[in-house]
């Protein structure tokens, strides 16, 4: 038993030993043709590989009839806080598969939350002002990271092994992935092109999936 034991204890310290760091960079072509120059909304995400990840508490505030920051990303049994600034009501909602929710109407000082419990990408929309969306990016491990503004990223504790690297923008048509050996050397150079000339934006539906109406009450 006690032999049992030390390998085991082993193989978990040689495990975090051996923990990578995977950095690269996202880069991503315009409606002309141009590359992008501001890619902080840019997400890259190590898929195929589970692990518990500490949940987060994060607040996305509404301001100005804006969310701020319009993308956070969280690991799985986190929650997102909706603390309402504005003197009048906004619908904090989502339509999102396994994640969609409903947060009301309410006002200043009133805080809405949300726990996400299934990774996916989140669309968080107002019920109430069309122009109003955030984005929250949900994970089943914590292998992930925002790029900063020249596309650069680099995510910590990688374990060696195979895997699916993906890279997601919302004004890209879609997400572009790569297969990635990690070896305990790390990887230096991961190159994620994202396709943005497609990009159009379209006016989403309400939480009953109707246009909005016409004229703002509130
Ligand atoms: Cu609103």
């Amino acid at each position: 038993m006690r032999v049992v034991l030390s390998a085991l204890l082993l193989a978990a310290f040689a495990g975090d030993a051996a923990a990578a760091t995977v950095t690269g960079r996202v880069e991503m072509t315009d409606r002309n043709g141009k590359p992008v120059a501001d890619l902080s909304e840019a997400v890259v995400y190590v898929e195929g590989a589970k692990a518990r990840a500490t949940p987060l508490k994060v607040a996305v505030t509404m301001k100005g009839k804006e969310f701020r920051p319009h993308l956070v990303i969280v690991p799985v049994g986190s929650t997102v806080t909706f603390p309402n600034e504005d003197p009048i009501f906004h619908n904090v909602f989502s339509v999102s598969g396994d994640n969609r929710f409903d947060l009301d109407l309410y006002k200043r000082p009133k805080v809405g939350e949300k726990a996400f419990e299934q990774p996916g990408i989140v669309r968080v929309y107002c019920n109430i002002h069309p122009q109003m969306s955030a984005i929250v990016v949900v994970r089943d491990n914590p292998w992930y990271a925002q790029a900063r503004r020249d596309g650069a990223f680099s995510i910590e504790g990688v374990p060696p092994g195979r895997y699916t690297l993906t890279a997601w923008h919302e004004r890209a048509q879609k997400a572009t992935s790569i297969e990635l050996t990690v070896t305990d050397k790390g990887v230096a150079d991961a190159v994620l092109p994202l396709d943005g000339r497609g990009f159009k934006r379209v006016q989403h539906k309400n939480k009953f999936g109707k246009d909005y109406a016409g004229g703002e009450k509130y």
